[in-house]
């Protein structure tokens, strides 16, 4: 699926669309590369292990390296995630997911901030996912797994049920996966004995509290030094006015 119209009628009905073949042999080498980097020095300084301690995450990329900024910028990203979430959307985190060899899968489940809002839940998007694939993602190595069109329903799923209609979401490296934020995903297992990396850029609508105070977290001199997208993505643009 290549045409334009066609993409963006995947992503409305089925809640996700495979982007193929976005970043460059190059992008997704240096892009894994300063990941694992990341990811080995934050775990020897105690980071955020998850499922059975094989998984990590690595939270605020964009202060991580200036190619991390430059990626959360991609007109392809940002032209989905426009549509979903309106030109002035903004970021809500931007991490790196590592599903570790032997790692189970997670459970199925919404991103927060929408896991604690009451239901129904409002039939246009609040928040989105983008997954850039930095390894192919395959049925053994704990490619996505979503529940297709659950973005209309309304709710999430509930802990420890078992659905009968989820999917894997395979792809190759440089894909990048689009994914309405109501949607019922999660992480496979990982039965292969090589780690699954991915970067999550996750954005919401502009009025929205991000998942992470970009404006407190980021170097001044990197947001000083931000293009004008980046500033917008970051929030710059949607502080509260002070009235005064
Ligand atoms: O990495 C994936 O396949 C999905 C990640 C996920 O479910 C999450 O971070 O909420």
């Amino acid at each position: 699926m290549s045409d334009k119209a066609g993409l963006f009628a995947h992503l409305d009905e089925y809640g996700y669309v495979v982007l193929e073949g976005v970043l460059t042999t190059e992008q997704v080498s240096t892009l894994r590369e300063r990941s694992v980097e990341l990811v080995k020095r934050e775990r020897e300084l105690g980071a955020q292990l998850y499922l059975d301690n094989r998984s990590q995450r690595v939270w605020n990329l964009v202060n991580k390296g200036k190619i991390f900024a430059n990626m959360i910028q991609h007109p392809a990203v940002l032209e989905f995630q426009e549509y979903l979430l309106g030109k002035n959307c903004t970021l809500s985190s931007f991490t790196i997911n590592l599903i570790g060899s032997g790692s189970p899968s997670s459970e199925l489940h919404i991103d927060y901030p929408l896991s604690s809002l009451p239901t129904p839940h409002p039939s246009f998007a609040l928040c989105a996912n983008s997954i850039y694939l930095l390894d192919d993602f395959s049925l053994e190595n704990g490619a996505t797994h979503l529940v297709p069109g659950s973005h209309k329903r309304g709710y999430g799923p509930s802990s420890g049920e078992v659905y009968d209609d989820i999917i894997q979401v395979t792809g190759k490296k440089g894909d990048i996966i689009i994914v309405h934020g109501h949607i019922w995903h999660g992480s496979g297992e990982n039965r292969t004995d090589q780690d699954r990396v991915a970067l999550l850029g996750f954005f919401c609508r502009s009025f929205m509290k991000p998942q992470q105070d970009h404006l407190r977290l980021i170097a001044p001199e990197v947001i000083e030094g931000a293009s004008g997208t980046l500033k917008r993505l970051l929030g710059v643009d949607s502080q509260p006015s002070l009235n005064d």
